[in-house]
């Protein structure tokens, strides 16, 4: 049994429509999310303290709004912009830039406490090279964070999704979904199986998929 390893239930409800019915659940449990600027490194490390603490596999899944006129920001701090300003105060932001284009960005981690056949040298970068390595919209292994005596391969999936920020529209998704424009509909006025075939998460889930059905 896999575990999806989240505390948001939405993201949940989005990854059980890619893997077969009775073969994940999730697993509420909020790792370290380290100080870093990118979500490989968060995810990989997520991925082994959640391996640790379930001792099954896992999947851990990291996201963030990227906002171009604003460098990238909230990035890897998404979640905590979510708490701590809100959606609509993002958006007001975002009203004032020239640039008012974003991205959602997703990373997949998985962690089974064995080695991947696929990753010739998983221990031996470090998590910025994986990050690097999984590229804007490829895979990489999670590398090692170098502190671990026996450090755990990580698998890493990454997708990607352009759009726009918006005012508000719809009920649907979570998160930044409201505020978040893809041809021409936001992530909350699609139904989850539509925000699916086009979201960072559904790309991510994907690729994970189709690796985890033939490994
Ligand atoms: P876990 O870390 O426990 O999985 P989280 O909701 O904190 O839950 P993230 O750190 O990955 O997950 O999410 C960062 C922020 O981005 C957070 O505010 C989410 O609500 C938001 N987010 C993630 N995926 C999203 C999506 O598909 N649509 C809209 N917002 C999303
Ligand atoms: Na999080």
């Amino acid at each position: 049994m896999l575990r999806y390893v989240t505390t948001n239930p939405g993201k949940v409800r989005e990854a059980e429509r890619y893997l077969p019915d009775g073969s994940v659940e999730r697993l509420d449990f909020d790792y370290t999310e380290i100080q870093a600027d990118g979500l490989g490194p968060i995810a990989a490390r997520g991925a082994r303290e959640a391996y640790r603490h379930a001792d099954a596999p896992v999947l851990v899944d990291d996201a963030g709004l990227f906002v171009e006129g604003l460098d990238g920001f909230p990035g890897p701090y998404s979640s905590y912009v979510e708490d701590t300003l809100g959606i609509e105060r993002v958006h007001e932001i975002a009203a004032d830039l020239d640039d008012r284009r974003a991205a959602f960005r997703c990373v997949l981690g998985y962690c089974d406490g064995e080695g991947f056949a696929a990753s010739p040298d998983p221990v031996d970068r470090g998590d910025r090279d994986a990050a690097a390595a999984a590229g804007p919209d490829g895979e990489g292994d999670g590398g090692s964070d170098g502190t671990d005596a026996e450090p755990l391969p990580v698998k890493l999936f990454e997708g990607y999704v352009p759009g726009r920020i918006v005012a508000p529209r719809g009920d649907g998704g979570f998160g930044y979904d409201p505020i978040f424009e893809h041809d021409g509909e936001t992530f909350a006025e699609m139904d989850t199986d539509r925000k699916n075939a086009v979201s960072h998460r559904g790309r991510a889930l994907a690729k994970f998929a189709e690796w985890y059905a033939d490994r």
